[in-house]
């Protein structure tokens, strides 16, 4: 259709039509052909709006990312203000702004004691490029240029530059790109996974440490000199919101403490107070040497991610290594930064991350858990403001449905009818609401969820 034909229609068809020209991420763009993306309009506080009129609960927080809410006039204030003040300068050859700089301070202050740097990045991908260049520099740095392997987990999501797509574990971006070199995986701590593959329970801690263990098998096999980092996100998001064992962890800490080689804490899901600490590494009580950052950096207002970078890795790079040839061009752009500094500021001003840990996130889990009464859940597990439902064929028996009935694609579906957006990873229904979600959002989501759930079952029976 041209783009005068086009003109002639309105509200939600014309953008359905105009849309047509958008190669999406993900999606297929057959079925989009078939059924016309929902397209969202506006939003305010946990709640989104169509074109149509229709309201819906985001549980998605948008990707993972909208962690103070839609509306909040501090960061569109803020961007506005910047726009007009400087809407662009770079931070190469010896400059900088004020936003940048603001921005390097308080992160310093809000991440982990010994992480007192940052770099600049537009999205978490390209932090986690920016990651395994680090890594590799400081290896040359301390001499040790041999040491080249990133060792990495099955089901991990990174990002889709190539560099992140391969350090990530999904084998459906690995058919597309292929890999790059020096990059290596392990297994994940998937303790229900596990089970339905075994069919019967088994001891979450020992499985903790043994899918641990799998991590210094794979240093020794490839021999200590050649191995660089090992890089997780504290919980799995993409892959399914994957909590693991409370063994798991401590015994990853120790095993790159013992090898001397560096943890990389990929942070961008987990960071920003989702688990009910600032970061997940808090959570977790880890101290990674560098942590890539972005999502909940801005509560997604606009687009900016970076590398936190301790100071034992800081001192190498700053202090014998001259320049280091990488940045992009809107590394530190100010009006990001300057929405990423009110974030922030909000953030500590409503103590969300302590109003998180102490009142929502106990209610949402409690609330939560009651949907493992509904006979297709099998498992119910999440921390914070995060959570997973397993959609199972047989509870008792840890089985999983047949992939190809595509039942957590049915049940996200309904969810959109229910005026809700839960994302469905596989059967698992993943939740990741706005840190700001209130008790009753939380009574809504339970309530739409459970006729989703009943509609699910009645669908497949
Ligand atoms: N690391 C982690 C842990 C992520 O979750 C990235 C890096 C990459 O960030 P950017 O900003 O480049 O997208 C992510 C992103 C999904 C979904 O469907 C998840 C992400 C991105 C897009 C979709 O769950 N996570």
């Amino acid at each position: 259709m041209t783009q005068n034909a086009t003109q002639q229609l309105a509200g939600t068809e014309k953008w359905q039509n105009l849309d047509g020209h958008h190669l999406h991420p993900f999606t297929n763009p057959n079925d989009l052909k078939q059924h016309p993306a929902r397209i969202i309009e506006s939003a305010n506080g946990v709640y989104l709006t169509d074109t149509e009129g229709n309201q819906y609960l985001d549980m998605m927080a948008g990707l993972w990312c909208v962690n103070m809410g839609y509306g909040q006039q501090d960061l569109i204030k803020a961007a506005s203000a910047q726009i007009e003040q400087l809407p662009y300068y770079n931070v190469f050859f010896k400059t900088s702004h004020p936003p940048v700089a603001e921005l390097s301070a308080l992160l310093a202050e809000v991440t982990p004691a010994h992480m007192n740097h940052a770099f600049f990045t537009s999205s978490g991908s390209e932090a986690n490029d920016t990651v395994l260049r680090m890594v590799w520099r400081y290896w040359d740095l301390m001499g040790k240029p041999g040491k080249r392997v990133v060792i990495s987990r099955k089901n991990a999501y990174h990002g889709s530059t190539i560099a992140a797509s391969s350090l990530g574990g999904m084998d459906e971006m690995h058919q597309q790109g292929g890999i790059i070199p020096d990059i290596v995986h392990v297994d994940q701590p998937d303790w229900f996974a596990k089970r339905c593959e075994l069919g019967k329970d088994l001891d979450r801690a020992e499985f903790g440490r043994s899918v641990a263990k799998s991590i210094a098998d794979k240093i020794e096999e490839l021999g200590v000199d050649k191995v660089a980092a090992f890089i997780a996100e504290p919980i799995q998001g993409a892959g399914g919101v994957i909590v693991p064992p409370e063994t798991y962890w401590p015994e990853v800490q120790k095993i790159c403490d013992h090898y001397g080689i560096l943890l990389v804490a990929d942070e961008v899901i987990c960071g920003f107070g989702r688990t009910g600490e600032w970061f997940g590494s808090d959570y977790f009580n880890i101290k990674p040497d560098l942590m890539p950052i972005a999502k909940g950096l801005s509560s997604g207002y606009l687009p900016i991610g970076g590398v936190m970078v301790s100071d034992r890795i800081a001192d190498v790079l700053i202090n014998k290594g001259g320049e280091f040839n990488h940045g992009y061009t809107y590394s530190g752009h100010p009006v990001c930064a300057a929405v990423a500094v009110a974030n922030i500021k909000l953030m500590q001003r409503e103590n969300i991350v302590q109003k998180v840990r102490e009142e929502t996130a106990p209610y949402l889990q409690k609330r939560f858990r009651e949907l493992g009464e509904h006979p297709l859940v099998g498992e119910v597990r999440g921390v914070g403001m995060f959570g997973a439902l397993e959609l199972v064929e047989d509870k008792q028996a840890y089985r999983k449905f047949d992939k190809n009935r595509h039942v957590g694609i049915i049940c996200r579906d309904y969810c959109f009818e229910n005026n809700l957006v839960m994302r469905a990873v596989g059967d698992a229904m993943i939740i990741s609401p706005p840190l700001v979600t209130q008790k009753a959002d939380i009574d809504v989501f339970i309530e739409r969820a459970w006729k989703s759930l009943e509609q699910t079952q009645k669908k497949i029976a």
